[in-house]
């Protein structure tokens, strides 16, 4: 059988795909990768012949092509439910945390972008930018179980949605809690992230066409 395709955007820029591709190669699924250019001339093009939605990442299975970087984690959970916290009441609260860091911080999406070639230096951010920053590391601290490194002990999906945040807090030089900052230097020495951080490096990227 054929192994999942996940189709992802550029490593330096797209904190969406990141996720699901630290998932999977966590949860050790075997997977081949295929790189779309974002912001080229024919890359809406190439994201509507992968999904309605005309965003990466997508994984193409044999049981279709699913869309939305949540949706790729909860498929790789089903094959590897380690991928969540064993406990029930943990894993709920490892699916809230996800799901908050899915559908809110915008102000820090929009300001903060992930680009893993840009220069670390502090730039100026609105009050909504700093209110997401102290939300996030609130949340943090709401949940971490102090087993382990990772929110919930070990890794889990929870760690993969913030990683591209833990990304901007250092590219942007954002001053954090001590916890917060241990948190975020946990992520980026992780292995499997270093390994997609040394890939974005190595980079190249056209002007956007726009
Ligand atoms: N909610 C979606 C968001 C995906 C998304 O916005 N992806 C960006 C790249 S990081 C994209 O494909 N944008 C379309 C484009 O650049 O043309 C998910 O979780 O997968």
């Amino acid at each position: 059988m054929s192994l999942p395709v996940l189709h992802i955007g550029n490593k330096r820029l797209s904190s969406w795909s990141m996720r699901p591709w630290l998932a999977l190669k966590k949860a050790g699924i075997a997977f081949t990768e295929n790189l779309i250019p974002l912001d080229q001339e024919d890359t809406r093009e190439r994201l509507l012949a992968l999904s309605p939605a005309a965003t990466v990442p997508v994984l193409e299975t044999p049981d279709g092509h699913i869309w939305d970087s949540l949706a790729i984690c909860e498929w790789a959970a089903e094959q590897t439910p380690s991928l969540w916290p064993e406990d029930k009441g943990l894993r709920a609260r490892a699916r809230a945390i996800t799901a908050s860091m899915h559908s809110g911080f915008s102000a820090l999406r929009n300001e903060l972008g992930m680009d893993l070639q840009r220069e670390h230096a502090a730039i100026d951010m609105s009050v909504a930018c700093w209110a997401d920053i102290e939300t996030i590391q609130t949340l943090w601290a709401h949940v971490k179980t102090g087993e382990g490194p990772y929110l919930f002990g070990t890794w889990s999906i929870a760690d993969a949605f913030f990683t591209p945040v833990a990304t901007r807090f250092e590219t942007y030089c954002v001053p954090l809690s001590t916890d917060a900052d241990a948190y975020v230097k946990t992520l980026l020495a992780d292995p499997v992230y270093k390994e997609w951080h040394d890939a974005a490096r190595l980079e190249t990227w056209d002007a956007p066409f726009h």
